[in-house]
């Protein structure tokens, strides 16, 4: 089965996010019920500690074998992420830059996301889980990324 990784620091809203899909897949497969079982085992969410954890092998374990990476950035210090990112593409993953937890911020993550772009080049998409802002571009996004793989 393919995986998904969620990879950011500690507290920097994984386990929310996985929480968060998970629910948009289960709210869209009871809409569409022909898709409910493809739906539902297609992928593995893999949620991961921390990569700012002092010994980060479970991640770097995680970051092997996963075909998708989701990269959260809650903050602009995100030298760390940009590293993992790195990492995760060598591995062979296919990484989505997420910026979390984008309801904290009052233009919703794009001052952020234009710094992650300028820095590194990549687009970022602005999730909330909170507020589920973001979470279906994000679960059409990932669905790209693995059709891709
Ligand atoms: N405002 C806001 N808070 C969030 C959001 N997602 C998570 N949080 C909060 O951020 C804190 C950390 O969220 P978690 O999902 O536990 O983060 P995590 O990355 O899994 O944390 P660890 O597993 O401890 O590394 C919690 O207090 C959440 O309620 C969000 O989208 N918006
Ligand atoms: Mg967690």
């Amino acid at each position: 089965m393919k995986q998904v990784g969620i990879f950011g620091k500690r507290k920097s809203g994984k386990s929310a996010l996985m929480y968060a899909l998970t629910r948009q897949k289960i709210i869209q497969d009871a809409a569409f019920r022909a898709m409910e079982i493809s739906g539902v085992t297609r992928v593995m969410l893999v949620d991961t500690v921390g990569v700012d954890v002092e010994d980060d092998s479970t991640a770097e374990k995680s970051a092997q074998s996963v075909e998708v990476a989701l990269m959260l950035i809650a903050d602009d210090s995100f030298e760390l992420e940009l590293a993992w990112i790195s990492k995760l593409r060598r591995a062979g993953s296919s990484v989505i830059v997420v910026i979390s937890k984008a309801d904290k911020f009052p233009d919703g993550g794009k001052a952020l996301a234009a710094a992650v772009k300028e820095v590194s080049g990549l687009e970022a998409l602005c999730v909330s889980s909170q507020t589920g802002a973001g979470i279906v571009e994000l679960d059409e996004e990932i669905n790209r990324r693995l059709a891709e793989e």
